[in-house]
């Protein structure tokens, strides 16, 4: 017998009934999945044949959960809910046997948990990454699992979201069978059902559970250790809290706290902001008229011009991902310098367990350089990493043009030139790209992929699938100086550096920032990019940026003392020893300055700081938008999620202003137009885009250029 409906494929064979989920890509729990698992229980209920069900899945997922689509919806709560249909599942009279193949995430794994015994392929993935999302396991998830492990490791592994192997399933008690591949599976799930013949399924709600003392002192260990990284975060105290509390009652009881726990978290603003977050970094990669899966062009060989820093970071993505690399510069010195680098980075990522000796002996086998044009000729993808000058770069990709294939791809890595004068030098300028790394570029997860008015679909398409080969997170952007980022950053930190002018100290301004949750304040951030960077950075935007004009007064004369910032161990602070220090010779400079024109200073209190540095962020994300530089204000906060720092948990700038209410981000911005003098009249005024939503009642997600 067998039936088949969109979302659910039933079969009995003898007394085992396998209910296979096949609602694709990944059997999201979505309310039809549910409706359609639910009734095949009753089937299988009502079959007197049956003795036991297999939950399993066609696809190569188990299950990645609840729909986080539906979260907010009428869906989400109608029945049967996720944790109803789990309890069904943990209390049905047959045996229930979850197969676990790929990966089993959220509602998914609380699906598998609720079944009587569990078998799982290699290579699956189990988790419960809820707390990526702002909130609990809230389908039994909190209190099924630490009744199966040691309760400490179960809040570990609900507060750390992040999965494990089916093998650590397997050691921890997690699951109770690891098969080769689920085409051995039959044998497996007849073993266990011999196992289980002799008592009756269990039922978790039956069964006596406690915490003992050694779990509780282990787990309240664990929750001060975490105390500095859960800082304002809501989801990894309340899953502590479902955890010590929950064990401590019976299944019903726990289950109930649980669902409060549950509904607090997603009520939160965190929970809305990182589930813009999930949904941001998905929909960025959505360009229209560009399919990923058409990218025509294969990558099998890189070339990266230029052996410094950010080219060495550059090539070693490459090299991780397996792709012969080419290195070229003219100075051979620095080409054994680059390579020596590579080496150690790459062998301390093996070192610390981050790869495996074999990736590291790939990628360096990987690894060669050059130091003449001809040597690239076969490069499907070239990098140019040189100085940010417009006229060195335009003269290194003249070479690439007289040198490179027809087809290859050329791109920049510069972070604020123009790209369409670059492309201009090339006889192909559809093969030309922005590839904006960020530094260090082998850590830093953000890839700005900056699209000129002459690339091509295919050459767009191909970087990419790449960016998702070499792990990045890449958002499409169009030519403008600094593209998103950057141009965004000139904004905030010409607020941070006004308001040391203004009378803050630069670590006040920092702490508050840093207390906003940005990963690092704005002023030890120029520190560490370095002093003359910002200056030069200031002096190449001139049409909006002069040198000598009030905030940028400090940095100029603080270049012209050689305080360059970290790498001259004073910039702003002072490093001595390593250890960053505030210094009164600053401060005193920044008055001088201030006096010299006309700025009182004053106190400025944290909320002051916060504000005019993130409004202006906003506010110029805005202009972004409305000059269709960006496609999505979600593309944006992805921007700063993944490049800047920005604090994850407040979904990014715009969402921020979207949480925040445009109407009071309007008025904000107009009160510090009014306060601030002739320079709040300046800076402080409105983009267009942003007065036309607020006055609309609109919000920043609501506006899309695609
Ligand atoms: C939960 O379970 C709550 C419960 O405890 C309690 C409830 C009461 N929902 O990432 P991909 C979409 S919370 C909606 O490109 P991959 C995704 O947007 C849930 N949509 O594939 C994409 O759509 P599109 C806890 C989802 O192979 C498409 O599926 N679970 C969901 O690179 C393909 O995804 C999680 O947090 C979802 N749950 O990676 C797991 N999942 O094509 C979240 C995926 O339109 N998911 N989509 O852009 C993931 O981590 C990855 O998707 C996964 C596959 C690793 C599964």
């Amino acid at each position: 017998m067998s039936e088949v409906n969109h979302y659910v494929d039933y079969r009995r064979e003898g007394g085992i009934a396998f209910l296979s989920m096949c609602h694709a890509p990944v059997n999201t729990l979505s309310y039809e999945l549910r409706c359609a698992i639910d009734h095949y229980l009753d089937v299988a209920e009502q079959d007197q044949e049956v003795k036991a069900l297999v939950l399993r899945s066609e696809l190569s997922a188990f299950s990645a959960g609840a729909d986080i689509s539906e979260f907010g919806t009428e869906k989400s709560f109608a029945e049967p809910s996720l944790p109803a249909l789990c309890d069904r599942i943990d209390r049905f009279p047959k045996w229930v046997i979850a197969e676990v193949a790929g990966y089993a995430l959220g509602g998914g794994l609380e699906l598998a948990l609720a079944a009587d015994k569990r078998i799982a392929t290699r290579g699956s993935k189990l988790g419960l990454p809820e707390v990526n999302l702002g909130i609990l396991p809230g389908a039994g998830g909190t209190q099924r699992l630490p009744r199966l492990i040691a309760p400490s490791l179960a809040a570990r592994m609900m507060c750390d979201g992040k999965p494990i192997s089916s093998e650590q399933a397997l050691d921890l008690g997690l699951v109770n069978a690891l098969l080769a591949s689920s085409e051995h599976s039959e044998a497996a799930i007849h073993q266990l059902l011999k196992e289980c013949e002799a008592g009756t399924p269990d039922n978790m709600f039956e069964q006596d559970y406690s915490l003992s003392r050694e779990e509780e002192t282990a787990l309240l260990e664990y929750q001060a250790q975490q105390a500095r990284r859960w800082t304002g975060l809501k989801s990894p105290q309340a899953i502590i809290e479902a955890v010590q509390r929950g064990m401590k009652s019976s299944l019903e009881d726990a289950l109930a706290l649980e669902r409060k726990l549950f509904n607090d978290c997603a009520a939160s603003p965190q929970a809305r902001a990182l589930q813009h977050a999930f949904f941001a970094e998905k929909d960025a990669l959505k360009v229209p008229g560009i399919n990923r899966d058409d990218a025509r062009l294969a990558i099998q060989e890189v070339a990266i011009i230029g052996s410094g820093l950010m080219g060495c970071g550059i090539a070693i993505n490459f090299l991780l991902a397996g792709i012969p690399t080419r290195l070229l510069d003219v100075n051979s010195e620095a080409l054994e310098k680059a390579r020596a680098y590579i080496q150690k980075t790459i062998e301390s990522g093996r070192d610390k367990g981050r790869i495996s000796a074999q990736i590291c002996e790939q990628a360096m086998a990987a690894l060669s350089t050059a130091s003449d044009y001809e040597d690239i000729a076969n490069a499907d993808l070239v990098i140019e990493a040189v100085f940010e000058d417009l006229t060195v770069k335009q003269s290194v990709f003249k070479e690439l043009n007289r040198h490179c294939k027809a087809e290859a791809i050329l791109a920049s890595n510069t972070s604020t030139l123009d790209l369409n004068a670059i492309a201009d030098v090339c006889a192909r300028p559809e093969n030309v790209i922005g590839l904006h790394f960020f530094s260090p570029a082998n850590i830093m997860k953000l890839l700005e992929v900056v699209r000129t008015e002459r690339t091509s679909e295919p050459v767009l398409a191909t970087c990419l699938k790449l960016a998702k080969k070499i792990n990045k997170v890449a958002v499409t952007v169009g030519v403008c100086y600094g593209f998103v980022g950057n141009r965004m950053v000139a904004p905030y930190s010409r607020e941070a550096f006004r308001m040391v002018l203004e009378g803050a100290s630069p670590s006040q301004v920092d702490s508050a920032l840093r207390e906003f949750g940005m990963a690092m304040g704005p002023i030890e951030m120029a520190d560490m990019a370095g002093i003359d960077v910002g200056c030069m950075a200031a002096l190449a935007n001139q049409h909006e940026w002069q040198g000598e004009e009030s905030y940028q007064a400090l940095q100029f004369a603080l270049r012209e003392q050689g305080r360059l910032g970290q790498k001259t161990s004073a910039g702003v602070y002072r490093y001595d020893g390593g250890k960053k220090q505030e210094d009164p010779e600053v401060l005193a400079l920044a008055k001088e300055i201030a006096q010299s024109q006309g700025i009182e200073q004053r106190n400025i209190s944290k909320e002051e700081i916060i504000q005019r540095c993130i409004f202006s962020l906003a506010n110029e994300g805005f202009r972004i938008l409305e000059e269709g530089i960006a496609l999505r204000s979600g593309d944006i906060d992805v921007i700063y999620l993944n490049g800047y720092g920005f604090p994850r948990w407040r979904g990014g700038p715009m969402q921020y202003a979207d949480e925040t209410g445009l109407q009071n981000v309007l008025q904000g911005l107009e009160n510090l137009q009014k306060n601030l003098g002739a320079y709040g009249e300046r800076w402080f005024a409105a983009a267009p885009l942003l007065k036309e939503l607020a006055q609309a009642n609109r919000s920043a997600k609501s506006f899309s250029n695609v």
